[in-house]
């Protein structure tokens, strides 16, 4: 496929960060980038690229008002659909719970062939620290750099580990990143030449956690991992029985340490309550897009008490039946 024409967007100092997003996904995003604006600093230039397919241009709108007066930050979106024709990625298979807009991370280093490395971050992340200092981390002769996945249920799950080493050549699944927040080494893919196997194993894959199979298969054996603060899933605490070995202090000190929380799975919208979700809402009261938010939020609210009221009158009927 062909190079993109995409440049960076300061001369100095430039730290770039690509997202992925469609239109359903903007007012997340806006949370991420409100985070990462807060916690930048004036030496810096943030060179921030949404690989996009249809975000309406009313929501980019609102979306530029958060970088208003911040000379030192740009804001591009980067519109994929000939990459995903071209690939077919439509075609890609997916879990239920992710969009296709997921898997555009895949085409982050041949979208960003000018630059030599990027950070790609998920919508669904809350940046608590300078995002320059991931970028300055030495990953070495590495293809890119991610933290490993705490969620053990993936390497338990032997569908999905048989799937990943049997047909996508994975080697080791206790080497098994999230995907969630990466650091790409343009020139060293450009170099590997990789992105023909990353096609070729996205058609081979049977989809259980989407790009960050494909990502994992890929790069296998290229991938530098990060300190776990950098990728700190929020469900660490609720779904505790998944996770991989961690005590109750090492857990504490990553959510509290936290360089960038990860909303992974389900969302602060659906999970209120939730301890670190409060730091998240914190956030999403101050974007443009609090309302939208909010709205999700009471909508899968009612939908629940719907759905729970329901089982409870069936629960209720057959009771009575019997
Ligand atoms: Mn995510």
């Amino acid at each position: 496929m062909s190079a993109t024409d995409l440049k960076p967007a300061f001369n100095k100092n430039n730290i770039p960060i690509f997202y992925t997003s469609d239109d359903n996904y903007v007012d997340m995003l806006s949370v991420s980038i409100l985070s990462l604006v807060d916690n930048s600093s004036e030496e810096n230039n943030y060179d921030i690229v949404i690989l996009e397919d249809g975000i309406n241009k009313y929501s980019k709108q609102i979306l530029l008002t958060i970088l208003q007066g911040k000379p030192n930050i740009s804001l591009r979106f980067f519109s994929v659909t000939d990459f995903v024709k071209k690939s077919n990625s439509e075609t890609w298979k997916l879990p239920q719970s992710l969009s296709p807009a997921s898997y555009y991370i895949l085409f982050t280093p041949l979208v960003a062939c000018n630059y030599s490395k990027v950070i790609y971050l998920d919508c669904d992340t809350l940046v608590q620290t300078d995002i320059s200092n991931l970028l300055r981390i030495d990953i070495r002769n590495h293809c890119c750099a991610a933290a490993l996945d705490p969620n053990c249920d993936i390497a338990a799950d032997l569908n999905v580990a048989k799937h990943l080493c049997d047909d996508l050549g994975f080697k080791d699944m206790s080497n098994y990143v999230n995907s969630g927040i990466v650091v790409f080494n343009i020139q060293k893919i450009n170099e590997a030449n990789i992105y023909d196997k990353v096609v070729d194993i996205a058609h081979k894959n049977k989809g259980y956690f989407g790009d960050q199979d494909v990502l994992n298969a890929a790069y296998d054996g290229k991938i530098f991992v990060l300190d776990q603060l950098w990728n700190v899933f929020w469900g660490l605490i609720f779904e505790r029985e998944k996770m991989r070995n961690l005590s109750d202090s090492e857990i504490e000190h990553l959510l509290d340490n936290a360089y960038i929380i990860h909303f992974a799975g389900q969302k602060p919208t659906q999970k209120p309550n939730e301890p670190y979700a409060a730091k998240w809402w914190m956030y999403a009261r101050r974007t443009p897009f609090y309302e939208r938010l909010l709205h999700k939020s009471l909508t899968y609210g009612f939908k629940q008490i719907f759905h729970d009221s329901y089982c409870s009158s069936i629960q209720n009927s057959w009771d009575n039946l019997k």
